[in-house]
């Protein structure tokens, strides 16, 4: 099979470059513990906040009101994406919303097997790291129509949500194309991104994920250490997006479990004396309808659920067009990046622990480093106490032991970059 390239094409040349952007009025948006300058269009604005504003009262409690993310014109969003805040840009997206039903899909990826997250009906949440003791549910391979069918079924016992790669780097190691013709030519209508993430410098492409489900489904709480551009096609996604900064009142899970990039708190039925920072959360929204394009940039907390029609069960897609992840791993780039908590948090963790286990011999420097790092993180974190901070890195939060040791299982993951478990069986 010919490798799949694709070029930049110039619909965004009909924009204004981006030093036009920063020339537009300014006004400040409100962000937990800073102020990013925006441009901004008012009137439409105003509306969309409107909007936006009854749908959060409708589901959050009072003292979890998110603000909702900007709504942007073209070179607002540019601005946004270079200052590496979230932004909705609104009707971009998809020329091909209409369609990409459950019956066009069927007909274009008949020729493979898929990769489909199944989860127990009652919960539907799909974490994608599954395994005994941490999450049930499991990632199998079905083809197309079986999965349309099943997810369809309401008698079903479970919820189905497919995960598969529309382009990049997996489908260039596959070596072949398992998409019909007429949707492998559909990508052209997404090649207007790679002019975006060039002028927001957001790095190489690692791959397009497709996310294709009925409605319904949750993705808990988690980050990805990649820039990511989710461009909604049909039905309708409501984002959570938590900033960096407020790592530690989602309460990650410790360090070097399956599930650490991931919050331990329910955020539907949240237990607030386990997690009391929790009560105190900033958070931002977005809800993305076909053609909105979302912006998510690294590091970034997000939950997503899908919003469902009971009348009309039709095909909710969304692609996520998602950039190399940060596997710099260099304690200098790391410590570069020290107000991008997670990962500080990990460096922190190891140099404590090596702070600890070396306390003969570790040089003076190393453990003057490590106390830094865990200052500036008690900093960022408003001011916790050295115990606090301690508990945190231990992963004993809360006063007890969150996890004995993970059980002795085999381990199903398909989160972030990895699509490996995904096969054609052709
Ligand atoms: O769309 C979803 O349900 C999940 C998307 C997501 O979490 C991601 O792309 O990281």
């Amino acid at each position: 099979m010919a490798a799949i390239t694709l070029r930049p094409v110039s619909r965004c040349a009909e924009h204004a470059p981006m030093s036009e952007a920063r020339k537009a009025p300014m006004r400040s948006f409100r962000c937990p513990g800073r102020a990013v300058l925006v441009a901004s269009s008012f009137v439409v604005k105003a509306v969309l906040r409107t909007s936006c504003r009854r749908f959060v009262a409708r589901r959050f409690p009072e003292w979890l009101q998110p603000e909702p993310v900007p709504v942007e014109s073209w070179n607002e969003f540019l601005g946004q994406l270079h200052d590496r805040q979230p932004s909705v840009l609104k009707g971009y997206g998809s020329d091909v919303a209409e369609k990409w039903n459950f019956e066009y899909l069927e007909r274009q990826m008949s020729g493979s097997n898929w990769r489909v997250h199944l989860v127990p009906k009652e919960n539907q949440r799909f974490q994608r790291v599954y395994g005994q003791g941490i999450g049930e549910g499991l990632v199998s391979l079905m083809s197309f129509p079986e999965f349309a069918k099943k997810s369809l079924a309401a008698d079903s016992q479970h919820s189905y949500y497919m995960q598969v790669p529309y382009t990049g780097r997996p489908l260039q190691e596959l070596g072949e194309d398992p998409y019909g013709a007429e949707m492998r030519q559909d990508r052209e209508s997404f090649q207007w991104l790679w002019d975006v993430a060039a002028k927001a410098a957001l790095g190489e492409l690692d791959n397009n994920q497709l996310w294709i489900g009925r409605g319904g489904n949750l993705t808990p709480c988690h980050y990805d250490k990649a820039e990511n551009l989710h461009i909604q096609i049909s039905g309708r996604k409501h984002f959570l997006l938590i900033p960096p900064e407020e790592t530690f009142a989602v309460y990650p899970y410790p360090i070097h479990h399956p599930l650490d990039s991931f919050s331990m708190v329910d955020f539907d039925r949240p237990d607030l004396q386990r997690f009391d920072r929790f009560a105190r959360l900033q958070c931002f929204e977005a809800t993305l309808e076909p053609g909105g394009l979302l912006y998510l940039p690294k590091y970034w907390w997000h939950q997503v659920t899908q919003s469902i029609f009971q009348q009309n069960p039709r095909c909710r897609a969304l692609l996520a067009h998602r950039f190399l992840e940060d596997f710099t791993g260099g304690l200098v780039e790391r410590l570069r990046e020290v107000s991008a908590l997670p990962s500080s948090f990990s460096t922190a963790r190891l140099l404590t622990e090596l702070a600890d286990d070396w306390a003969e011999d570790t040089p003076p420097a190393l453990r003057r480093l490590g106390d830094t790092v865990k200052g500036r993180l008690a900093e960022l974190m408003g001011g916790l106490s050295p115990e606090e901070l301690q508990e945190l890195l231990e992963g004993t939060c809360a006063g007890q032991r969150l996890f004995a040791p993970v059980p002795e299982t085999e381990v199903t993951t398909a989160s972030q970059g990895d699509l490996g478990g995904w096969l054609p069986t052709q």
